[in-house]
C-alpha cells in the first residue's frame, strides 16, 4: 500500500509535465496560420466565386476581412450575396457560409437565369444543416435537397430567419443563386 501510494505522488509530476507539452503544442497548432483554413476549428468560411478561393476564420467577420484582402490583391471588391447560418435568426454561432461576388455585381431581377450554382455542400460540411439564410445584391436562392441540384427544391428565398417555416431547416445539399 505505502509503495503504492508514492508511486503516484512519485509519477504525479511526470504527469503535469506531460500535460503542460501537450497543451504547449495544441497551443502552436492554434496559432499556426495554416490552422485559418482548417474547417474544423474555423467554422465560419467564405466562397468567392470570383477567384473561387474559400477562406476561413474563427469568426463571421474575421472570414469576410481575409476573404475581402485576398480579393484586393487581386482587383476584386468583395460584396456579399448570400450567408448561409447553422442556426436560426441569421445568428452566427454555430457557424456561417458566406458566398462573395464581385463588388459591381447586383443580381437580376428574374430567376431565370441561374447566375450561380452550388452543387456541393456535403463537401464543406453544410449538407443539411442551414436553418437560415440572408441575400443581398438583389439576390435571392433556391435550396435543393440533395447534392447537384436533385430531389427537391425550395421556392426562391429572399431572406428567411427559420428555414423550418417552410419546412427547409437541415436539408439543403445544393443551392442556386439568382
Ligand atoms: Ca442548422
Amino acid at each position: 500500500m505505502s509503495n503504492h501510494s508514492h508511486h503516484q505522488r512519485a509519477t504525479a509530476p511526470r504527469k503535469r509535465t506531460l500535460l503542460a507539452v501537450l497543451l504547449a503544442v495544441a497551443g502552436l497548432v492554434a496559432l499556426a496560420p495554416a490552422a485559418a483554413s482548417a474547417a474544423p476549428v474555423a467554422d465560419h468560411c467564405v466562397v468567392n466565386l470570383v477567384t473561387d478561393e474559400t477562406t476561413c476564420a474563427a469568426t463571421q467577420s474575421a472570414a469576410l476581412a481575409a476573404d475581402a484582402a485576398a480579393s484586393d490583391e487581386v482587383g476584386i471588391q468583395s460584396v456579399t450575396l448570400i450567408t448561409l447560418y447553422d442556426r436560426t435568426n441569421y445568428d452566427p454561432a454555430g457557424g456561417t457560409r458566406s458566398f462573395v461576388g464581385d463588388g459591381s455585381y447586383t443580381c437580376t431581377a428574374a430567376y431565370s437565369p441561374v447566375e450561380f450554382s452550388v452543387d456541393y455542400l456535403d463537401a464543406a460540411g453544410w449538407s443539411n444543416r442551414a436553418s437560415s439564410v440572408h441575400t443581398y445584391r438583389s439576390c435571392d436562392i433556391k435550396l435543393w435537397d440533395s447534392v447537384t441540384l436533385s430531389g427537391a427544391s425550395s421556392t426562391w428565398i429572399d431572406n428567411l430567419a427559420n428555414l423550418d417555416t417552410i419546412g427547409w431547416s437541415n436539408r439543403a445539399g445544393s443551392y442556386q443563386i439568382s
